[in-house]
């Protein structure tokens, strides 16, 4: 009786969380403030950053709804604040709980990056519909070192994993998961807000390589 209720227990934060990234390390994440812009309460830029491939890399993500509705935004720059005007993932929507790797989530073309650039990766999600009136965002925040070199084969193996149950059921939604127009494409100023307009093409290719990559259809292939 005691330990059904201790199991049963055990499941309750499961039951509640949102999603984490945790490759590449996150700056943190705690479930109640997860839906705090722009980096889920996290506003420290890291101390320690990982590098990431600029041809592409992995997100590690954990799912913990059902279903997610999920987009890959970055900043450019040491601290840049909520500045996450790029747009490196279109929306997409996946089903299933547990490991979902986005297994190569490119720097955009046509953006001033070179080795050690140092940029912020945002992961954004929809959260409990629920059916209110309103609906919010979790998000969450990696800040990174852009690199030339590629990630190892092992070390890709060891940040890109998939449950078997992983299904994306949708690619390239108009939008963000707050179910916004987007202040992340909306913006068609000069300067930096001049990126995303010029990912367009190259965004649409990058969720394309994602499904095409090489983990990403391993697991597809296990469904
Ligand atoms: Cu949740």
């Amino acid at each position: 009786m005691l330990s059904n209720a201790v199991v049963a227990l055990s499941f309750l934060p499961l039951t509640f969380a949102h999603f984490q990234l945790n490759w590449p390390a996150a700056r943190g994440f705690s479930d109640e403030i997860e839906s705090s812009f722009p980096c889920g309460g996290f506003d420290d830029v890291q101390q320690e950053r990982t590098d990431f491939p600029i041809g592409g890399g992995p997100l590690q993500l954990h799912m913990e709804h059902s279903q997610t509705n999920v987009a890959v935004y970055m900043a450019i720059g040491a601290d840049p604040g909520d500045g996450f005007n790029i747009v490196a993932l279109p929306q997409l929507q996946v089903t299933g709980l547990g490991d979902f790797c986005l297994g190569s989530v490119q720097v955009p073309e046509g953006l001033n990056v070179s080795d050690g650039t140092l940029a912020t990766i945002q992961v954004v999600t929809n959260d409990h519909s629920g059916g209110g009136l309103y609906q919010v965002s979790s998000f969450t925040c990696a800040d990174v070192t852009l690199v030339n070199t590629p990630l190892s084969q092992s070390d890709f193996e060891d940040s890109c994993k998939n449950n078997t149950n992983m299904k994306v059921t949708q690619e390239n939604i108009e939008g963000n998961p707050n179910g916004t127009s987007t202040d992340a494409t909306s913006s068609s100023s000069t300067g930096s807000a001049a990126s995303p307009t010029g990912t367009g093409a190259a965004t649409q290719a990058t969720a394309v390589s994602w499904v095409l990559g090489a983990v990403g259809l391993a697991g597809i292939a296990l469904l």
